[in-house]
């Protein structure tokens, strides 16, 4: 099966809540030897993305975007095995990441999370609903290189802008790079907050890291 029609059906299992399809066509992209990002992000990513589009049509409700977000966290805990193997054993930088307080999204922040581990960044992921204080303190004591935040709700944003506020009250802007993700987040979001860099995908977000480290 070609890696495009595999994202294809992903993507329709997932608008039509089908666990089971889902779960099967994770693994059958796992033993077909499948470019396992791509259907991450094209595959399931896209699904969740039009599941967020029926919810703002009125056509899915608070449940489906709740079983929605099951599916992919089930196969994502399938799948992410898999990409971890591939990685390097050595640190290349440290990274902690976490998505903001007040928004409990955490998919994609493990997404990515897990795609720099696998490209051989020690990465301390949080998790969500973090309060900005806790992720600077823990990159303090982790003395890590970038702090990553994600935010998926507009109304959670400006807990990005918080973080950079304060390592700037801290003089500590310049010890870490800070770079922002999620869904409603955008460049010039980015340049506002005086963030170093944004990525929309895991992919483009491993990139922005090591330019942003070396
Ligand atoms: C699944 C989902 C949920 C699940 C989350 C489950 C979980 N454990 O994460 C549940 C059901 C819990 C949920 C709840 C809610 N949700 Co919701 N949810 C979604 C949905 C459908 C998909 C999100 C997702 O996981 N996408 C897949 C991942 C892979 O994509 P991603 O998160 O964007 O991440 C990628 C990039 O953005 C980037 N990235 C992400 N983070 C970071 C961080 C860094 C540092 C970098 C560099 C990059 C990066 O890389 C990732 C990988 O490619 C979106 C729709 C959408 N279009 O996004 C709505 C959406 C985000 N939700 C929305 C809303 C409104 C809510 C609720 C308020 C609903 C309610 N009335 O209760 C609550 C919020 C509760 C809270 N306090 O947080 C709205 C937000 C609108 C807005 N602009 O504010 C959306 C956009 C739906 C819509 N179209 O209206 N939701």
């Amino acid at each position: 099966m070609s890696l495009n029609d595999i994202n294809e059906e992903i993507s329709e299992a997932i608008v039509n809540l089908d666990k089971e399809k889902a779960i099967e066509l994770a693994k059958k992209a796992i033993s077909e030897n499948l470019n396992l990002v791509d259907v991450i992000e094209k595959g399931f990513g896209d699904g969740l993305k039009r599941i967020g589009d029926l919810w703002n049509e009125g056509e899915f409700f608070l449940p489906e975007l709740m079983v929605g977000g099951n599916i992919m966290q089930d196969a994502l805990n399938i799948l992410m095995p898999h990409l971890k193997q591939k990685g390097e054993t050595f640190s290349k930088g440290k990274v902690v990441i976490a998505t903001i307080e007040g928004d409990i999204h955490s998919i994609g922040k493990t997404i990515v999370g897990t795609m720099l581990s696998a490209n051989g960044f020690e990465v301390y992921d949080l998790g969500a609903d973090v309060p900005a204080d806790k992720i600077i303190n823990e990159a303090i004591e982790k003395d890590a290189d970038i702090i990553g935040v994600s935010a998926l709700l507009t109304s959670t944003m400006i807990g990005q802008k918080r973080v950079i506020d304060i390592l700037k009250e801290k003089n500590l802007r310049d010890k870490f790079k800070v770079i922002l993700g999620g869904a409603s987040v955008t460049q010039s979001w980015t340049n506002d907050c005086g963030a170093d860099g944004y990525a929309p995908s895991a992919i483009e977000a491993i990139n922005l890291v090591k330019s942003l480290i070396k």
